[in-house]
Formats: structure tokens, sequence, C-alpha cells
């Protein structure tokens, strides 16, 4: 807790602090009830993948960090880890490239979070899952029966909705995507969009979007927490999981759905080379001098200054690495309609349209997909909102830049 609080906002927050730590444990005790049993002996899978125990001490204060709770509630966190494999999840698959499940599972040296999901109790995944026709069919309404209202519906994919949602047929009995989902979502306790196609449309809603691909929740109006990203990063997703099985309920989210605990801040906010962007240290073309000292890339395309995510703090591949460090400016993959909003993609935003961002993602979305797609439009003008101050500060920036 920050040291020099007013002596009574600090006994508010120690109070509120008091309160959670309550809610927690009581919500955990019923967890442990009323769940099945852990399908994996967590510590004993770490051991025998090198995970040491210090290694797990280390991921638990990082993860409680991260979800922005004070040191008391580690012991918390490594709690709901251990009980990580009682969730039983079902995993629905539509329009997508299946980066997500990919990113989540490809690893080459797992940490905490990679080895977190090995024990998910996947009841049903089309890519895993060694069932298919009629036995994975059967498998999907098994899972739904046993664990309504209990299960985490993880969905993966944007739904199209053109010619009646015929553009996806799944499975032996060839329903719709749109048909599944329904079936599905109404069923679970709660829905997590996995990636920006299912949380956004993404990129199979890209103009000229021939098969009216949209979000999970424009295609049925169900409301998802969005771990957008394409694909989205693996820590994003577990401390998803972990707040509810810790609190019972989902994050704090923003006004595009995503967790306030990992979407809050800007990439430019968390940059290594933003120092480089304050003092005007550019890249202007690949592979010149710039480039070889690691300045900024904002003037070969870097949409970092738009684009609110944690990659720079949490990476990816084991914290190896994150696109900016790796010499390639953000392509904006956690903002939604970042294909049509953030092109071209190696250069800033042409007409220096920073300012017309907001308003251009409202035009983009009405044109496109109608009367629906105002939904968007709300969000885009909610976050816009939240995101006033910072923007106005972006703006000034940005400016003095061009
Ligand atoms: Fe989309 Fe996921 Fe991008 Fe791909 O499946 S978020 S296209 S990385 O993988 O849905
Ligand atoms: Fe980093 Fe991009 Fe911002 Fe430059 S513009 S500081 S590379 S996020
Ligand atoms: Fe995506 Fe930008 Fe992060 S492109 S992965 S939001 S650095």
């Amino acid at each position: 807790m920050a040291k020099g609080n007013h002596p009574e906002y600090q006994k508010m927050i120690d109070k509120q602090f008091k309160d959670l730590m309550k809610h927690c444990q009581s919500h955990m005790e019923q967890v442990e009830k009323t769940l099945p049993e852990p399908r994996e002996n967590l510590h004993e899978l770490l051991k025998t993948r090198g995970i040491t125990r210090r290694d797990f001490v280390k991921w638990t204060a990082a993860m409680t960090a991260a979800l922005m709770l004070p040191p008391m509630f580690k012991p918390m966190v490594a709690k709901a880890a251990e009980n990580f494999s009682r969730i039983p999840v079902v995993w629905l698959h539509f329009a997508e490239c299946t980066g997500c499940t990919e990113a989540l599972l490809r690893s080459s040296y797992p940490n905490v979070d990679d080895i977190l999901l090995e024990t998910i109790s996947l009841e049903y995944h089309e890519t895993l899952m060694a069932a298919s026709g009629d036995q994975a069919e059967k498998c999907l309404e098994d899972a739904i029966h046993h664990f309504k209202g209990k299960f985490i519906c993880v969905i993966e994919g944007a739904l199209p909705r053109g010619l009646n949602g015929q553009y996806l047929r799944i499975g032996p009995k060839g329903k719709t995507g749109i048909e599944i989902a329904k079936e599905v979502c109404k069923e679970a306790a709660a829905c997590i969009a996995i990636g920006s196609c299912s949380a956004f449309g993404n990129i199979q809603s890209a103009k000229p979007n021939p098969t009216d691909a949209v979000s999970i929740k424009e295609a049925i109006g169900i409301p998802t927490v969005n771990i957008a990203g394409c694909p989205p990063n693996v820590v994003n997703f577990t401390g998803t999981l972990l707040h509810y099985i810790m609190f019972g309920g989902l994050p704090a989210l923003d006004g595009l759905g995503r967790p306030i605990w990992a979407y809050g801040k800007r990439i430019h906010d968390y940059c290594e080379r933003r120092p480089h962007y304050d003092a005007s240290e550019y890249v202007n073309e690949w592979g010149d001098a710039g480039a070889l000292k690691g300045w900024c890339l904002y003037k070969v395309g870097c949409k970092g200054p738009y684009t609110y995510a944690n990659c720079g703090r949490v990476r990816f591949n084991t914290g190896i690495s994150w696109p900016i460090m790796a010499g390639h400016g953000c392509i904006g993959c956690t903002e939604p309609a970042f294909w049509d909003t953030m092109a071209p993609l190696e250069k800033p935003l042409p007409d220096k349209s920073f300012n017309n961002r907001e308003a251009t993602i409202d035009n983009i979305g009405i044109a496109l997909t109608g009367i629906a797609a105002l939904g968007i439009a709300a969000h885009a003008t909610a976050t816009a909102l939240r995101h006033k101050d910072e923007d106005q500060a972006t703006k000034q920036e940005v400016k003095q830049h061009e």
C-alpha cells in the first residue's frame, strides 16, 4: 500500500481489501464444495515440467500484481491456481485461424500460465479433442447437461450472419455457428470471447465483410469478457479465469468489455522505446541507423499510442519478447476494427486522424453492419469518454511529433 496516504483514506482502503479478502475466502470454500475435484495436482505437474517452488511463488507475486491486488492476496492466487482444473470449460471455434488456441498451447518453454492451461478441464474443444463427428457432438451435449450454469464458455472466432449464418456450418448436423452459440452460451456461467475475432469481428469483419461477420456479443446479444488481441496474451486469459475462481465473478471491464487490469493502459505507456519517442528519435525506414539503435517505430506505422493492452509489460512466449521489442510497430490488434481503422499498418495514420479516430470507428461500424452496429458505436463512445483525458494528452504528443 502506498506510503503517505491520508490515515482516513488508508483505513477505508484497508477495510475494502479486508472485505474483499473475506469474500474471496468464502467463495473459494464454495468452489471447493460445489465443483468437481481438481483433475490434476498442480504442484506435481509443475515439478515434472521443471518449474520450482520458487518459480511458482514468483509467478504468484507477479500475477497478484498484474490483477491489481495487494500482496495479501498472493496465497489466494496460489490457491486459485491449484483449483484451476475444477472449472469446466467448453471452448467453441467459429470463423478464425486457430491462432488463439495455438498461442496458448505452443510455448517452447512453458511457464506457470501455460501449465495451468494444460490442467484446464476442457470438456469440449474441437482442435484438441480426439472425438469427431457424432461423438464430438455428444461430448458437447453431455458437458452442457452435466455442468449447466457452471461451465465457462470460451468462444474463439467471429460469427458470420450473412445468408442466415450459412457461411459457417459445423458438425455432423451442419448447424450454423450462430445456432451453436445460442444453444451453448445461454447455459454457461460466463462467456469469455478469446481473441479479437470473437470480441470484435476482427479480420473476418474487415471491409467489405462479405459474410457479415460480427462479434459473438453482436451476433447473439450476450455479454462477454473480451480477451482482445490477435492472438491474445495467455496471461490475460489465465488472469481472468483466476479472478473468476477467486471472486466468483468477472473482473471490471472497460467500455469495450476488456478487463481493465490487462487493457487499462496503452502500449505506448509501457513501451521501452518511449524515451526515444519523447526525444523525437525515430526509425524512418526499415534497417536505418535508428532501427539499429532501437529508436521509436511511430514513423514506420506503430499504433501503440492508440492501442490499449499490456503486451510490453507481460510480453509473449514466456516473457521473452513482444512485437515492438522484436522491431515491429504495434498494429493495434487489441482494438476493434483495427484492420480498417489502423491502416496503413506500415505508416502513421494518413490524415493525422487520431483526432477523429473514435468518430471513424463509429462511422465504419454503422456503414458496415447497420443498426446492430450501434452497439459497437455506443461502446466506442463509452471508451472514448473513459480515455478522454489520456487521449487529449496523446493528441498533443502526436501533434508535436508530426
Ligand atoms: Fe482471431 Fe483466434 Fe487472430 Fe487467429 O482463432 S484473434 S484471427 S490469431 O486465432 O480468433
Ligand atoms: Fe513505442 Fe510505438 Fe509509442 Fe514509439 S510510438 S514509443 S514504438 S509504442
Ligand atoms: Fe497486438 Fe500491438 Fe500487442 S499488435 S500484440 S497490441 S503490441
